[in-house]
């Protein structure tokens, strides 16, 4: 049976990364990441895709307890199935004892994740690869510079879609749906987790780690870098992202999709959106209402669906 956590003492002790990484104060993601390895463990071979994360491990120097494969930003999960494959070959020979055997996680940004890398994880997807993958999402294209990648939310301003008078809105496009893409090819496991709910997230690794085939997390990161507020904010950022049901908890298990954490009753969008530089033209030198009233419909739109 999985042990299940019900409060933050319950979480193992030891750290898998330890302090003192490349990595901006405040990263959203990083947190994710180090709640996660908690629950996963050392015996975890990460392939990383170039991103910010990258920054984590440079050689010669690691924070890391475990091993770590970087990777072109499309290649990390070809890369888990070449190491899948090694490591099931020498199961198979007997050269390698099961304990020894290895958890594959592909840690990987949303611009890898939604963009050039989707093609080789659909791929693999349907080969049914036993891997976890862990997609940091701070809805950009973050170590270069925060440019607009398919996962910057309708309405926020990146280095390449600033808020022009011909686009006011900054971002005119929808956020990519890369839970249901993955959805629709029917994986083991799908989760949503937060850095901020991390008795949900906790017991959604506890859980998938247990269970074999294609598994997928999407962490919420907030980015103090990229979306522009304080670092010692990363947490509120991350609350109201849930609170105003901008960002569902949920999983996808045999078929179904379950929230996990429902936001008791939704804050207005706006007290997420006016927290952060990247959504300041939507309320200064005047309210942008059209844009606010929109991101609100699509919040609502998709609640309506579960309420
Ligand atoms: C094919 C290719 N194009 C561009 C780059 C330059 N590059 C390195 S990291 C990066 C951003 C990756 O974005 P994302 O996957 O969202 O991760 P993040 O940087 O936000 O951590 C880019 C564009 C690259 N390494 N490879
Ligand atoms: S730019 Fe953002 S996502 Fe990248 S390390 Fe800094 S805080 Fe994290």
């Amino acid at each position: 049976m999985i042990k299940t956590h019900k409060r933050v003492s319950d979480l193992h002790p030891e750290e898998i990364i330890t302090p003192g990484t490349g990595l901006c104060a405040g990263c959203g993601g990083l947190e994710g990441l180090r709640l996660a390895l908690k629950e996963l463990g050392k015996d975890v071979v990460i392939c990383n895709a170039a991103g910010c994360f990258t920054l984590l491990s440079v050689y010669p120097f690691t924070p890391l307890q475990g091993s770590w494969l970087y990777t072109t930003m499309g290649g990390p999960v070809p890369a888990a199935q070449g190491i899948r494959d090694a490591l099931d070959v020498q199961l198979k020979k007997g050269k390698l004892p099961s304990q020894e055997n290895l958890q594959v996680l592909v840690v990987a940004g949303d611009g890898s994740s939604n963009d050039i890398g989707l093609g080789p994880t659909s791929a693999a997807l349907h080969r049914k690869l036993d891997f976890i993958y862990f997609c940091y999402d701070n809805e950009a294209y973050g170590n270069t510079g925060f440019q607009l990648s398919a996962a910057s939310p309708f309405g926020s301003s990146t280095q390449t879609s600033p808020s022009t008078h011909e686009h006011p809105a900054g971002a005119e496009k929808m956020k990519k749906n890369l839970f249901d893409i993955w959805k629709a090819q029917d994986p083991t496991y799908i989760a949503t987790v937060s850095p901020r709910e991390p008795i949900d997230l906790s017991n959604k690794f506890a859980k998938a780690k247990t269970m074999s085939g294609p598994r997928m997390f999407i962490c919420m990161s907030p980015c103090p870098t990229g979306w522009g507020f304080d670092p010692k904010d990363a947490h509120v950022i991350a609350k109201l992202a849930v609170d105003t049901g901008i960002f569902p908890i949920k999983e996808y298990f045999e078929g179904k999709v379950v929230h996990t954490k429902r936001p008791r009753k939704r804050l207005p969008v706006e007290k997420f959106l006016e927290r952060q530089k990247r959504f300041s033209h939507l309320f200064y030198p005047e309210r942008c209402e059209d844009v606010i009233s929109q991101i609100q419909k699509n919040v609502d739109d998709y609640w309506s669906h579960f309420e």
